[in-house]
C-alpha cells in the first residue's frame, strides 16, 4: 500500500569512506531536515543547491557531524516527493546517528527499495527502468553495465511501447469490425489483419528469444570445468584467476566441493566452477562431489573439458565426453610441458568436436589462447561484443513475453479459422495485457514486492 509517510535511510553503503548520504523522502522531508540540519551563520538553503550546515540531535540539540544538505522539491525529484539529502562524513557511527535523529524528527526507517518503489508509483520510473538500476548497481562486467544503462534509460520500454502500438492498430481493425460488420460474414480485411499479426507475432518472438543473451550479459555466463581426476582442473582454475584458489595435489580425488569465482574477459565476466573429477567410485564423500560436478555441468552455459596430454585416453574421458555433446565447449589439453600421448585427432576420435587448446596449467603455456577462445564463445553466446540490440533480462519479462506469444498464436487461430471479431480482440486484448506488464502498467502488489523487496535498504 503508498503512504505518503516521510522515509529517511541511508543512500550510500556501511563502511567507511570520504562520504555517506543520508536521503529523506516525503511530506515532511523538508521540515524534518530543518529540525536536525541548520545552516552555518548566514547561509540559506535553496533548492538544488548543496548548503553547509551543522547536524544536530533535535531532542537534546548536541552536533553530530559538520555536512552538506541539499532539497530536491517534488515532482521533480527522483521519488517525485520533495527529497533532502545530507551529505555527512562517511563514517557508520556519524550516519547511524543522522538516521536517528530523522527519526526522532518524524521520519520512518525506509524499506528495501521503498524509494524507488515510490518512484514508480509516482510515475517518474516504470518497472523494467526500476529493475535496471538494481541490475547497474549490481553489474559486474563492461557488458552488464551497458545493458543495464540501456534498459535505464529507456531502451527496453520504448521496444516495448512499440509493440504495444503495433497491438493497438490490430485491435482498431478488429473494433472497426466489430462495430460495422454484418454478422455471418468473414472479416473483411482479414488478410491484412494475419500480416499485422504475423509482423508482431516475428517481433515478439525475437525479443522473448534475447532472454538466453539479456540473462547471460545481466549475471555472467558460467563455465563448468570438468575431467576426470587429476587432470588439472584445480590448477586451469587458479591458472585462468592468477590466485591460488583452489587445493592443488598430485592425489587424484583432490576437489570435492564446488568452487566458484568470477573472472574477467574483455567486456565479460565468466563464472569459473571446478568440482570432484567425473569418474565411477565408492567412495562415498567423492561421490556426492561427483554427482555435484554432474549436476553443475548440465546447468553451466558452458564447459571446459580438461584431458591429461602426458596419458593416453580412456574411458573414463570417454564418459566425460559424452557430457560435452552438442553443448558450448572448449576442449583443453592439458600438461603440454611433459612428453605428450595424445593430441587433437585422438579428441576428435573420441567423438568430440570442440575447438582445442594446448595449455601447461604449471606452466601458464596457452593462457592467452584460452582467454582469446572463452572470449569468443562469450561474444557468441551473449551475440557480439557490440550488439546494440535490445535483449531481456530478467525472467518477469520472459514469461510476460511467453504470454503475449501464447495470447497472439491463439488470435491467430481464431482468424483463421473465421471466429467472430470479439473473440479475436480477446485474445488480442490479452496480448497488449502481458506486455503492459513489462512495464508495470498493469501490476500488482505482490509483483512489486518480489521487485522491490531485492533492492537494499535506501535504494
Ligand atoms: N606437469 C604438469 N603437471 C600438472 C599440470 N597441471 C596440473 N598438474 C599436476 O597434476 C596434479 C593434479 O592437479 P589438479 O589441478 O589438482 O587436478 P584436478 O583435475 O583438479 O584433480 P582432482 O581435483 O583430484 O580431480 C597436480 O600434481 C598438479 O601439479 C601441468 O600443466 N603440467
Ligand atoms: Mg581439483
Amino acid at each position: 500500500m503508498y503512504t505518503s509517510d516521510t522515509i529517511v535511510a541511508p543512500a550510500t553503503a556501511a563502511g567507511q569512506g570520504a562520504v555517506a548520504i543520508v536521503r529523506l523522502s516525503g511530506q515532511s522531508a523538508f521540515s524534518i531536515l530543518r529540525r536536525i540540519w541548520h545552516p552555518l551563520s548566514g547561509a540559506s538553503l535553496k533548492a538544488r543547491e548543496l548548503t553547509l550546515g551543522e547536524v544536530c540531535d533535535p531532542a537534546s540539540g548536541a552536533p553530530i557531524d559538520r555536512a552538506l544538505a541539499v532539497t530536491m522539491p517534488g515532482p521533480k525529484s527522483f521519488t517525485g516527493e520533495d527529497v533532502a539529502e545530507i551529505h555527512c562524513h562517511g563514517g557508520v557511527f556519524i550516519v547511524r546517528q543522522i538516521v536517528a535523529a530523522a527519526l526522532g524528527a518524524g521520519a520512518r526507517m525506509a524499506s528495501p527499495g521503498e524509494f524507488s518503489r515510490r518512484a514508480f508509483l509516482n510515475g517518474r520510473i516504470d518497472l523494467a527502468e526500476a529493475e535496471a538500476v538494481a541490475d547497474l548497481v549490481a553489474a559486474q562486467s563492461e557488458s552488464a553495465l551497458a545493458q543495464a544503462l540501456s534498459q535505464l534509460t529507456g531502451a527496453l520500454s520504448s521496444k516495448v511501447r512499440l509493440l504495444r502500438e503495433q497491438v493497438i492498430a490490430i485491435r482498431a481493425y478488429l473494433e472497426a469490425h466489430i462495430d460495422f460488420s454484418d454478422e455471418d460474414l468473414a472479416l473483411p480485411g482479414a488478410d491484412e489483419i494475419e500480416a499485422r499479426c504475423a509482423r508482431l507475432f516475428a517481433d515478439l518472438k525475437r525479443l522473448h528469444d534475447s532472454f538466453a543473451r539479456g540473462r547471460l550479459t545481466r549475471a555472467g555466463a558460467k563455465a563448468a570445468i570438468i575431467g576426470k581426476p587429476n587432470v588439472g582442473k584445480s590448477s586451469l582454475l587458479n591458472l585462468l584467476l592468477g590466485v591460488e584458489r583452489a587445493i592443488v595435489t598430485p592425489i587424484p580425488g583432490t576437489t570435492r566441493d564446488l568452487i566458484e569465482d568470477t573472472v574477467r574477459l574483455g567486456p565479460y565476466s565468466l563464472i569459473l566452477q571446478d568440482g570432484a573429477g567425473i569418474h565411477e567410485t565408492g567412495e562415498i564423500v567423492e561421490r556426492i562431489g561427483v554427482e555435484r560436478a554432474r549436476a553443475g555441468a548440465a546447468q553451466a552455459d558452458l564447459l571446459l573439458v580438461v584431458f591429461d596430454a602426458s596419458r593416453p585416453l580412456e574411458d573414463e574421458d570417454g564418459e566425460v565426453i559424452r557430457l560435452c555433446l552438442k553443448r558450448p565447449t572448449v576442449a583443453l589439453l592439458n600438461k603440454i610441458d611433459l612428453p605428450q600421448q595424445i593430441g587433437r585427432d585422438d579428441l576428435r576420435r573420441y567423438g568430440l568436436d570442440a575447438a582445442a587448446v594446448a595449455v601447461s596449467a604449471v606452466r601458464g603455456d596457452g593462457l592467452e589462447q584460452l582467454r582469446a577462445e572463452l572470449t569468443t564463445i562469450l561474444e557468441r553466446l551473449g551475440g557480439g561484443a557490440h550488439n546494440e540490440s535490445i535483449a531481456v533480462s530478467r525472467e518477469r519479462h520472459r514469461v510476460a513475453l511467453a504470454e503475449a506469444l501464447a495470447a497472439l498464436d491463439s488470435a491467430r487461430g481464431a482468424l483463421a479459422s473465421k471466429m467472430p471479431p470479439e473473440i479475436v480482440a480477446f485474445d488480442i486484448n490479452a496480448v497488449a495485457h502481458a506486455l503492459a506488464r513489462i512495464t508495470g502498467e498493469v501490476t500488482s502488489e505482490d509483483v512489486l514486492d518480489a521487485i522491490f523487496g531485492e533492492f537494499c535498504i535506501g535504494k
